[in-house]
Order: structure tokens, then sequence, then C-alpha cells
């Protein structure tokens, strides 16, 4: 078996490298000869908990190589991208340019499957995409034409335990045909242990879709308490956790906003494949992405009487312990701030971006500090991500300093 996973980023190259690491023979397709380059030499190109081990232990192996085009394989995994548009429909282009590559690769009996989260219809649209190109194949082996197999398989790992969920999670597999879906169940198999879900492939879509827009909608509720009891003058962290003593109560934890590129853009994709029915999903997505302005608010009162105010912000990643900034409200936050209030100085730290992001970088009152330097420099505190990183600075620091936690981290101690 000859398996091609085209799209080596969180979810495309972790995958090719537990499948490499099982035996199968894989290789890595990215248009970015910079990803395929770093993992021909066995690196990885960005911050995965246990990721690089199995990379450079599969490419050494000689079963994992990368390509900047698919190349002929038995089975294709697609898990690039899908962005949204301006008016939150899902951007299809890079999927429908998988499609295109892969066609010509084809000579029939190959089964390709969608892993990139997408709206509901989009593994029928990606096959009418290859079939469009290649006439001769079919989906039913009509007029004697060789068949094709297309399945949906949704990642549903969460970054920074994705070498341990991968292996362990559930998988739901839907297939354009029972065919398609038992022989995507039997690809997994080779290394997830846990239970394969069989079913079409819009159900599929649709179920990784609900699973974010449930965290998301969840989210929306603690983080509307927070609101609420910010105007209320309530402590909404001990008011969570005396409402979850009741049994059938279990609120999330409110935060500075939703962030990363699935619970913050998934739910989008449901509301625009059916507007009218989708009030709650909606209003979430709206909830959440209201809550870095709150936030911004909030810092900008402790310091209203402050001329030149010093800010240290801390936390840049879109949550605990993982580099990645993507849709991070962290970052909105500093951005909003900066631009809000140009007499203040803000000092970033975050152990684990490294450096400023460029949406931050040009902004002049905006500097990268480190932690327990930029507290001990501040007059006022803002806690934007939980990072273990974090327990370390002292919290008599703290103490004559304003202090804003959006995440409740100090929530003992100030
Ligand atoms: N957050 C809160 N309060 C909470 C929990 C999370 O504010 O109580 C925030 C986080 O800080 C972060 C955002 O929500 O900004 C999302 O974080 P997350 O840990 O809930 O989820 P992701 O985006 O890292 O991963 C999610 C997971 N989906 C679900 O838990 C339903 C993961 O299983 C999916 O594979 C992933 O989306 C994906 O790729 O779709």
């Amino acid at each position: 078996k000859h398996v091609a996973v085209i799209g080596l980023g969180y979810i495309g190259l972790p995958t090719a490298a537990i499948l490499a690491g099982n035996g199968v023979r894989v290789t890595g397709v990215d248009l970015n000869p910079a990803i395929v380059e770093a993992v021909n030499q066995g690196r990885v190109p960005f911050v995965e908990p246990d990721l690089g081990i199995h990379v450079s232990g599969a490419v050494s192996q000689g079963l994992l190589s990368a390509h900047t085009t698919p190349p002929a394989a038995d089975a294709y995994i697609v898990a690039v991208p899908t962005p949204f548009h301006e008016d939150k429909t899902a951007d299809l282009s890079y999927i429908r340019a998988a499609a295109e590559a892969i066609a010509p690769q084809l000579v029939g009996g190959e089964l390709i499957i969608l892993e990139s989260t997408s709206p509901p219809g989009t593994t029928e649209i990606m096959a009418n995409v290859v079939l469009s190109q290649r006439p001769d194949l079919s989906l039913d082996g009509s007029q004697g034409r060789p068949v094709l197999m297309f399945a949906h398989c949704p990642e549903r790992v969460l970054p920074g335990r994705i070498m341990i969920e991968m292996v362990s999670n559930d998988r739901i597999v839907g297939g354009l045909t029972r065919e398609a879906a038992v022989a995507a169940a039997a690809l997994y198999g080779t290394f997830c242990q846990g239970n394969m879900h069989l079913t079409d492939a819009a159900t599929a879509e649709m179920a990784k879709l609900v699973e974010n827009a449930y965290r998301d909608v969840n989210i929306a509720f603690a983080n509307e308490l927070s609101m609420i009891s910010s105007s209320l003058g309530i402590n909404v962290w001990d008011l969570i956790e005396l409402a979850n003593h009741h049994p059938r109560v279990n609120i999330l934890q409110p935060g500075p906003g939703v962030g990363g590129h699935c619970i913050a853009v998934d739910p989008w994709f449901i509301v625009a494949a059916d507007p009218a029915n989708s009030n709650l999903i909606r209003s979430a997505r709206q909830v959440n992405d209201s809550k870095p302005s709150h936030v911004v608010a909030e810092i900008l009162d402790v310091v209203r009487d402050i001329e030149l105010p010093t800010i240290a912000a801390l936390g840049l990643t879109f949550k605990a312990n993982i580099d990645d900034m993507r849709e991070s409200p962290a970052v909105d936050i500093v951005r909003e701030m900066a631009l809000a209030n140009p007499n203040a100085r803000i000092l970033v730290a975050d152990p684990h971006a490294g450096a400023l992001p460029v949406e931050l970088a040009p902004l002049s009152n905006v500097m990268f500090w480190e932690a327990s330097d930029a507290v001990r420099a501040a007059d006022a505190v803002v806690l934007l991500v939980d990072h273990d990183a974090f327990r370390e600075i002292d919290p008599a620091t703290l103490e004559n300093r304003k202090v804003v936690d959006t995440r409740g981290f100090w929530r003992d101690q100030t």
C-alpha cells in the first residue's frame, strides 16, 4: 500500500507520520517547498509534542518522504486548509486544487479521503471535480468504467495532544458509497485503536462541525456569564464553580475569546448551510467574537488615570502550552489595545511564541519581553493565556499592580 497525504500541516503531517510508523509507505505532499524540505530532513516545521520523533523515525526508515506534487498512490488523504471568506462561507479552493492535482494520477480502484473540515456536501464536490477531469472513471462502475472511492473522515484531535488522540480517538468514517466507508475504515484501522463509526459522507461532515459548534456554544455561555458578572460585580470564577456543584451542570471556563482555526470557524459552515435555522449557533459565534473587545475596554479602564501606562500582556497563543497564534484572541486584544491607546507601552510575553507575530510587529508601542520582567515593569498586567510557564511569575509582584485575569489563572491570589 502506498498512501499520499496532501497537505502537511497540523493534521496532515501527524497522520502521515503515524501511518508510516505503522509500516505504510507514505508520500507527504505540500505546495510549500520549505515544508517539503524540512520533512525530508526529518524536521517538523511547527511545535507539537512527540511529532518530531515520529517524523524523523519514519523518514530515516525510508517510509516517509515529501514532494510538492502528488504521486500515483493506492489511497489519498486530503488534509488542506478550508478557510472562510469575509461573508463566512467556506473557501474550497485548496480542496479543488488538491482534487485537480490528484486526478491525472488515478487509474481506478483508488480511495480518496477528505479529512479537511468542510461544509456538508464537500466530499461530493471533491468527487465531482475529480470525475469531471476523469470521465473514464466512475463512482459506481457504470459502463465498465473503473471505480473511485470517496470518503470523509474528519479529524478530531486536540492540538497539543495530537499524537495521543490520533491513535486513541474514535473515528467517524463517512463514505460516498458503503464500499468507500469500509475501505477508509480499513486504512485508519492500521493505526487507530478507537472505534470506527461508519456513515455517509454528508453526516460525517456535519458531525465534525456539530462537535465544534457544541463547544463554541458552551464556551459562549461561559463568556456571556463573565460579561454579565463583570457588570453585576460578581466573581465569575466563584459563580461557575458553585453552579457546577449541581449534578447536571457543567459550565466551561470563560476566556479572552475563542481562537484557533476550528472552533472559531466551523460553526459558520453550519450557519452558511442553513442560515434561517442557525440562530443559537450564530449568536454563540457573535458572543465569543465580541469578548476580545470587552477585555480591551476593561484594560483601558483600569489604566485610564495613568498618563503613559505600561501594560504587561501575558500570552499570545490561542490557548495554553502550544505555539499556535492562528485566530488568537490574545493577538487581537494586544493589537486593539495598542491602537486604542498609543500612549500605552505594551510589554508582551509568551515563552511559546518566541517573538511578536506579523500583526503586532509593526506597532511601535508593542514590545516582546520576558514575562517576570514585563510584570515588574508594568502598571497593569493582563493575563491572556494560562501557560504553565506563567506559574513562575511571583504572585507577590502582582500585589501593587492592576490585574485583568481573563482566564482566572490567579483567582486564588488576586
Ligand atoms: N476555551 C475557552 N474556555 C474553555 C475551553 C476552551 O475559552 O472552557 C477556548 C480556548 O482558549 C481556545 C478555544 O476555546 O481559544 C478553543 O480551544 P479548545 O481546546 O476547546 O479546542 P481546539 O480548537 O484546540 O480543538 C478543537 C477540539 N474540538 C472539540 O473539543 C469539540 C478538537 O477535538 C478538534 O479536533 C479541533 O477543535 C479541530 O481541529 O476541529
